[in-house]
């Protein structure tokens, strides 16, 4: 076995509900170590113009102070009838990191439309060791809801209905966003290739 057979993998996120999104997901398998367990609260840069570029910057920024294996990940909301938007601007796409307003920004620039097509994508970015960078994907595709409903989950989930559904992922439980989330998929995908290595 080597070090990545270890049961504990740091989370490079600030953002609580993905720390407990991915705790579920991988449990019980492995154990996440979040940044605040380590007392490390500073903002992680990102400044890239795609998930991808994202997801290297937050992994390589707590890389290089911890020297641990870490993983972060770069998720947003893509709106066809928006031309991608949010997409890599889906934390601030009004100018603030707050959801709600997000949400009725996105509600009022889709008012009137009938596209409602649209998919969350995740990129995540695994730092092994040095120079041992690896990228794992995950999509869920569905439309824009009407308007906001439900309190479960963050972010942009009161007006996501995934495909297949009728409900918004906010309110969908967990356990269900657990079954077809596009973390979900692209975690599975980390979840192979850590398993491979043991
Ligand atoms: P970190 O960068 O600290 O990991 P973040 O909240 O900025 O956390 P991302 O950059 O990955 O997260 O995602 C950007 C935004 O996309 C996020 O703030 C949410 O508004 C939205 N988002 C991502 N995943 C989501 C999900 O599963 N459900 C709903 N919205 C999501």
């Amino acid at each position: 076995m080597n070090h990545l057979s270890a049961d504990r993998l740091l989370f490079a996120t600030h953002n609580p509900a993905k720390v407990s999104e991915l705790s579920r997901l991988l449990s019980p398998s492995k154990k996440i170590v979040s940044l605040t367990e380590l007392g490390y609260n500073e903002e992680i840069p990102e400044t890239g113009d795609t998930l991808e570029a994202n997801a290297l910057q937050k992994a390589k920024t707590v890389f290089d102070l911890f020297k641990l294996p870490c993983f972060s990940d770069d998720s947003g909301l893509f709106i066809e009838a928006l031309n991608g938007e949010p997409g890599v601007h889906s934390a601030h796409y009004s100018g603030k990191r707050d959801y709600h307003i997000n949400n009725q920004l996105v509600l009022d620039k889709l008012a009137g439309i009938t596209n409602r097509q649209a998919y969350f994508k995740t990129i995540f970015c695994f730092i092994e060791a040095e120079g041992q960078t690896t990228y794992f994907e995950g999509v869920v595709h569905g439309i824009i809801a009407k308007e906001s409903r439900g309190e479960n989950g963050f972010g942009y989930d009161p007006i996501f209905i995934p495909d297949g559904y009728t409900k918004t992922f906010g309110e969908l439980s967990a356990e269900t966003k657990k079954t077809l989330s596009h973390r979900a998929r692209a975690t599975e995908k980390l979840i192979d290739f850590l398993r491979d290595k043991e």
